[in-house]
């Protein structure tokens, strides 16, 4: 299989973590007899310092006609009250509305040897299996108007959702929870905002044409208590943008680091792009330490919702687990005892289990 694959690595640890995604994918290519081809463009921090603007127009045109799309992260402090008035993350937000990427599936599972690397309970966090879905092209990360007005004394931000854009990811959800275990929880703030009971209406009657699908409403706020007190209540949990965002970081503490989660945004058809749920980490950028298995993982993600590589995807998801079984960690993982070492070797060592 020949696929040509569009890498944006971003800034900061973005490029680090894409560097080990990239070779991880040269193994499976040539172990399985695939060519992968990457062609590099620029998104984010780094697109602004070279072009003037966070998503220049050769790298839409890019990923319009690419098989598929890996970005690594965007953002750092040295963009904020940039000169330009651009912001890096206008370039992943613009990215994902332009090529409709209107689903983002974020699986949360915990590797067996990383139970200890969570502050949770081994009680709590043992066993915890979900998918997140997260809206990704409406809400209040796109509404307009979003500005400072009252001469900067005051600001407003809009959250704005059609309800055709509610259907289609709460259709998506149901889908999703079908393949599973048939339960669905819909997180809203339906208390408070009418966007949320809009929302609640919609997975009601969608409810309808699914009736093997068990459905819970539960608030964002209570959500965001069971989520790390009892994981085990989940299986898919489907949301609105903004929620999303926060409810799958805070989730990332199950798997023991943010560094773990891998997510795919996916539309009904087309090009899929797929990017570690972390963001840029400037505090630990260019040190060589940060973790891969995000990158790694979306890109396994990739192999399988892209292109349909069941065995190959596994078998990367099966030697991350082999390397974490030996001990390997990233310093985001270690704890007493264990093999700390960077990203390179970390990788080095996923690939020799691939290749064994
Ligand atoms: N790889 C994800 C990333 O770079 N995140 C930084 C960020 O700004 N995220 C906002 C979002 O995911 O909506």
């Amino acid at each position: 299989m020949k696929k040509q694959i569009i890498v944006l690595p971003g800034d900061g640890v973005g490029r680090e973590v894409m560097e080990s995604a990239k070779l991880v994918l040269q193994a499976v290519a040539s172990e399985f007899g695939h060519r992968f081809v990457f062609h590099e463009h620029l998104i984010g921090g780094a697109a602004i310092d070279a072009c003037g603007t966070p998503l220049p127009q050769e790298t839409v045109d890019a990923c319009m006609q690419a098989d598929a799309v890996l970005l690594g992260a965007v953002g750092g402090p040295q963009w904020d009250n940039h000169p330009s008035g651009q912001r890096p993350e206008a370039g992943l937000l613009s990215i994902r509305k332009t090529l409709g990427l209107f689903a983002n599936l974020r699986p949360v599972k915990g590797f067996a040897s990383l139970l200890d690397a969570s502050p949770l309970k081994k009680e709590v966090v043992e066993g915890s299996d979900m998918l997140i879905i997260r809206e990704l092209t409406g809400g209040i990360y796109f509404g307009q108007p979003s500005e400072r007005t009252n001469d900067g004394n005051a600001v407003v931000d809009t959250l704005y959702y059609e309800r055709t854009e509610m259907e289609r990811i709460i259709d998506k959800a149901f889908q999703s929870a079908l393949t599973r275990k048939k339960r669905l929880t819909s997180v809203d703030k339906a208390n408070v905002l009418e966007s949320s009971r809009m929302w609640r209406e919609i997975v009601k009657e969608k409810q309808k044409q699914y009736p093997d699908v068990k459905v819970d409403h539960v608030l964002v706020d209570a959500a965001a208590m069971k989520l790390i007190t009892q994981p085990d209540q989940f299986d898919v949990i489907v949301t609105e943008n903004m929620f999303g965002d926060i409810l799958s970081d805070e989730a990332s503490v199950l798997t023991g680091s943010l560094g773990m989660l891998p997510s795919a945004s996916i539309r009904t058809d087309g090009v899929g792009m797929y990017e570690p749920v972390h963001g840029s980490a400037p505090d630990i950028a260019g040190k060589g330490i940060a973790n891969p298995f995000g990158m790694i993982l979306s890109a396994a993600m990739m192999l399988r919702h892209s292109f349909g590589l069941e065995q190959e995807a596994k078998d990367i998801e099966d030697a991350v687990d082999t390397v974490l079984e030996q001990g390997y960690r990233t310093p985001d993982l270690a704890g007493a005892g264990e093999r700390v070492v960077g990203t390179k070797e970390i990788t080095d060592r996923l690939i020799d289990n691939m290749t064994a």
